[in-house]
């Protein structure tokens, strides 16, 4: 399972947005794979960068030092969530700080408005709240 979940990361960086599909905003949640996270670094689900991530169950994932990912820190405009759980962003690495956006399984948000560029770590909430709440 986590091989594949590799695997499919990999295929998906190697093929980019083609794989994301850029259909516009109706197909931002539908060309987001099942159990992933997908961020763009325009608004409304475009850009020249994008990224289906994979959602770790219990820990922060930082996009800051992620050596596949790492092109994505702090250029985030717009996020799909297929991950079957509500996920938190940070500014900071390693979800530090203050929550920076909440964003609920099954929702796509066009544009992260202030908290556009900023996105440098996530996490479910769940396991965030474990932690912190
Ligand atoms: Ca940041």
């Amino acid at each position: 399972m986590k091989k594949a979940n590799v695997l499919a990361i990999a295929l998906v960086n190697a093929i980019g947005l083609a794989t994301l599909g850029l259909g516009g905003s109706a197909g931002a949640i539908s060309n987001c794979g099942s159990g992933h996270f997908c961020i763009w670094d325009g608004d409304n689900y475009t850009g020249g960068n994008a990224a289906a991530l994979s959602v770790p169950v219990s820990s922060c994932r930082s996009i800051q030092t992620d050596p596949v990912f790492g092109y994505m820190d702090n250029i985030t405009n717009s996020a799909a969530n297929a991950s079957g759980h509500t996920i938190y962003m940070f500014d900071s690495n390693n979800c530090s700080g203050a929550i920076g956006y909440s964003i609920n399984d099954g929702q796509s948000i066009p544009s992260l408005g202030t908290f556009s560029n900023k996105m440098s770590s996530f996490m479910r909430a769940d396991a965030y709240c474990n932690l912190h709440c």
